[in-house]
């Protein structure tokens, strides 16, 4: 018998979580998480989560963070989440990420978080001392998230790493003071997507809050902004259409975003494309890009036409996730030493 129909062998379980924190996500959320949390539904017990208590860490404007979470799930759900197969979620609906995260950062060594790289970066930006603790602690808010729901793999990009580690360090901390009680998980990061870089600035990562609207690709983006931002990536000197990550950044990331996108490898495409200029390759990446994007774009706008409903899917997500978080929590409290609370 295959193994996953066998019901003594229960599906590993992953969980992963997206901040709203745009008004669309990105190709590099796209490529780098989100595709693979669509094919993980197959293989998985799945968890996904709208994180919007990490959203918080930076100044925000309550009805803009609303709207985003809706706009979040409109969209997890039209890539293709099935809200019957995958347990999709906001954050801030299930009160025992905050309980847990407190439990954890009394285990975290502040020199620990102080390593924290996107911390130093996030803080730089503002100023440290203008930095809020809330910032300071996201990635115990973040283990916590996973540690709640026992998963065994967290699908992310490869900025994530750092925070998957801690994750680890402070499953096993636990472990060893309490007594055995979390799964210590892995990172699940894939190979040729992990680090989406910016269309204007081929070395950094396409972000959310630092590219310019030049140099990200949203989903929810017009087709026309789509073909003009591809037509207008930076590209380097030369004209060969070859990968090369140092001395060919631009066009390096065209051709990943192709090949993650069309199915064809690097090499191939390399191929292809020989004795031709940049622009036949941002021409026909730019109609593989919107081949993906048009169709999310729809369903995305036909998700938000109906609140009502978008809310009610996102609470039966809540319910279902709930009941794992109070289980993992009932067993937290009293290993803890806190007293029992019907
Ligand atoms: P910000 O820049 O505000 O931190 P972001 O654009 O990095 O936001 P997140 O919500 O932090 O977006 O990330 C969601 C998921 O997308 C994470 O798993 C992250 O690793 C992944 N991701 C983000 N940007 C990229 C990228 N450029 N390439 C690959 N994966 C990415
Ligand atoms: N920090 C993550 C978002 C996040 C997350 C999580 C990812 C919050 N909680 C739990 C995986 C698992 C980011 O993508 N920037």
């Amino acid at each position: 018998m295959p193994i996953e129909s066998s019901p003594s062998a229960p599906r590993p379980r992953v969980l992963s979580g997206i901040q709203p924190t745009a008004d669309s996500f990105h190709l590099g959320n796209y490529l780098g998480a989100l595709r693979q949390w669509v094919a993980l539904q197959d293989t998985h017990d799945a968890f996904y989560c709208i994180v919007d208590l990490h959203a918080i860490t930076m100044e925000h404007d309550p009805q803009t963070l609303r709207r985003r979470t809706r706009v979040a799930a409109a969209q997890l759900f039209a890539i293709g989440l099935d809200p019957e197969r995958s347990t999709v979620f906001v954050q801030s609906q299930v009160p025992e990420h905050a309980e847990l995260q407190w439990v954890l950062s009394c285990l975290t060594g502040f020199g620990e978080a102080s390593r924290m790289t996107q911390f130093k970066d996030k803080s730089a930006k503002q100023g440290t001392s203008a930095a809020s603790v809330g910032l300071f602690t996201y990635p115990i808010l973040q283990a916590a998230d996973i540690l709640l729901y026992q998963a065994d793999q967290v699908p992310v990009g490869e900025d994530q790493r750092q925070h998957l580690e801690l994750t680890r360090t402070l499953a096993q901390r636990f472990n060893h003071r309490f007594g055995e009680t979390f799964v210590a998980p892995e990172a699940y990061i894939p190979k040729a997507t992990a680090k989406i870089t910016d269309l204007q600035e081929p070395t950094a990562k396409m972000s959310k809050s630092s590219s310019s609207p030049q140099g990200i690709l949203d989903l929810l983006d017009e087709p026309g902004s789509v073909r003009k931002k591809i037509m207008r990536a930076v590209t380097d000197t030369g004209t060969e259409i070859k990968a090369d990550e140092v001395n060919k950044p631009g066009v390096t990331n065209l051709l990943r975003i192709h090949s993650a996108l069309s199915g064809t490898s690097v090499e191939d495409l390399e191929r292809r494309f020989e004795g031709q200029g940049y622009g036949a390759l941002k021409k026909e990446l730019a109609q593989i890009v919107l081949d993906t994007f048009e169709p999310i774009r729809e369903r995305t706008a036909k998700l938000l036409a109906d609140e009502g409903e978008l809310d009610r899917m996102l609470m039966v997500g809540a319910d279902r996730a709930r009941e794992v978080a109070r289980q993992t929590m009932g067993t937290v409290r009293d290993r803890v030493g806190f007293l029992g609370r019907d």
